[in-house]
């Protein structure tokens, strides 16, 4: 039997397909449930309670004592099991937007869940960041999901087309677009790459204009809070809570609340990808090894010599390269170790040093 369609059947015509379930979940509801479990998708995750809709339906269910610690918790965007009226299981994550705790002693924080796209968003007409912007998209790589650029409030912007010029240089291979909520412009451009029941995320600074652009994609008449303008720009976290919403278009959507700073986690596979740009170059240089500083023969500083990469590229790889290693060293045994090993050496060197 197909037991999530028969549940969501039941409920009313609206399947849960409409909240972007597939096969893939489908398959992992059939190890984990049993008869008269119900398959829903978590809009909106509470303290130990969660906003779930069953396709049609939506409940506000308490969330199994066992799930309500660290990562597994279940968050906006998870399918979920629901059993005799709680949350009982949350079911594989296809891909997860995960930030590193503020205390470094927690588990890391899934801010969506089973996200096709993750947009990262700078706002235009005020000051450009573009090393918040590279930090988002390793973030954005991590996931799983394809990094979309958003630039948003393009009315603001003297020249929208040299601003995303701008950004395609720190995005490479990434759709980048401009546009307004208030003009409108770009929009219809954006909704094509979400497909229906697809899910994305939106990921960006407070005041970016996240909310305000959910709306202007957003089915029906619901709207979400959006902030005020102030003429400092800056923005007063207006969204507070992540929460997923359909769209016109029949893709969907996790709004998110600002955030200021994001720290990564293991991630160096995604910086990788987000420096494609940089590491393209790299199978160029002289030394396999090439630590693109002062060896002979490098690529990198060629191309940084030629105008043809921004030496900023080079260095922001290389601090984020640099703030993994360290993060490395401090969860992974194996290059605690390795460090330990290596410093025990090092000090052994010095002792055995004559002369001293
Ligand atoms: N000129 C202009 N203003 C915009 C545009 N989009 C949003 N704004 C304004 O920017 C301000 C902040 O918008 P929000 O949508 O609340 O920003 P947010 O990113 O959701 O902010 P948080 O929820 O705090 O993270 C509001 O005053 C909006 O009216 C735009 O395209 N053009
Ligand atoms: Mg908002
Ligand atoms: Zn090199």
């Amino acid at each position: 039997v197909n037991k999530a369609a028969d549940a969501t059947s039941r409920a009313s015509d609206r399947p849960l397909s409409y909240w972007g379930w597939d096969d893939f979940f489908e398959e992992s509801f059939g190890h984990l449930a049993a008869t008269h479990d119900q398959p829903a998708r978590v809009l909106r995750a509470d303290m130990g309670a969660c906003l779930v809709t069953f396709g049609a339906d939506e409940l506000h269910l308490p969330v199994h004592p066992g799930l309500r610690l660290g990562a597994d918790q279940p968050t906006a965007g998870d399918f979920v099991v629901v059993r005799e009226g709680q949350i009982h299981a949350v079911l594989e994550r296809r891909t997860a937007v995960v930030r590193a705790s503020a205390n470094k002693d927690r588990a890391p924080q899934v801010l969506a869940a089973n996200v096709e796209f993750v947009i990262v968003v700078e706002p235009l007409g005020e000051r450009f960041r573009p090393r918040h912007l590279e930090r988002l998209l390793v973030v954005a790589w991590q996931s799983g999901a394809i990094p979309i650029v958003v630039l948003t409030k393009a009315d603001r912007a003297e020249d929208p087309d040299q601003a995303v010029a701008t950004a395609q240089l720190l995005a490479p291979g990434i759709s980048v677009h401009a546009l307004s909520a208030v003009s409108g412009e770009g929009l219809v451009s954006l909704a094509g790459e979400l497909a229906p029941g697809t899910t994305a995320t939106i990921l960006g600074r407070s005041g970016a204009g996240k909310s305000t652009l959910v709306n202007a994609l957003i089915e029906g008449d619901r709207r979400l809070a959006t902030g005020e303008v102030r003429n400092d720009g800056k923005g007063r976290h207006t969204t507070v809570t992540r929460e997923l919403v359909r769209l016109a278009n029949g893709s969907l959507m996790i709004d998110t609340p600002g955030i200021r700073a994001i720290g990564l986690t293991d991630s160096e596979e995604a910086i990788g990808e987000a420096f494609s740009d940089v590491e393209s170059l790299a199978p160029g240089c002289r030394f396999r090894d090439c630590n693109h500083e002062s060896e002979p023969g490098c690529a990198v500083k060629e191309a940084i010599e030629q105008n043809e990469l921004a030496e900023e590229r080079l260095t922001s790889y290389r601090r984020l390269l640099r703030e993994q290693a360290r993060l490395q060293a401090k969860t992974d045994p194996h290059v605690r170790a390795q460090r330990n090993a290596e410093l025990r050496a090092f000090y052994k060197s010095l002792r055995d040093q004559p002369n001293r």
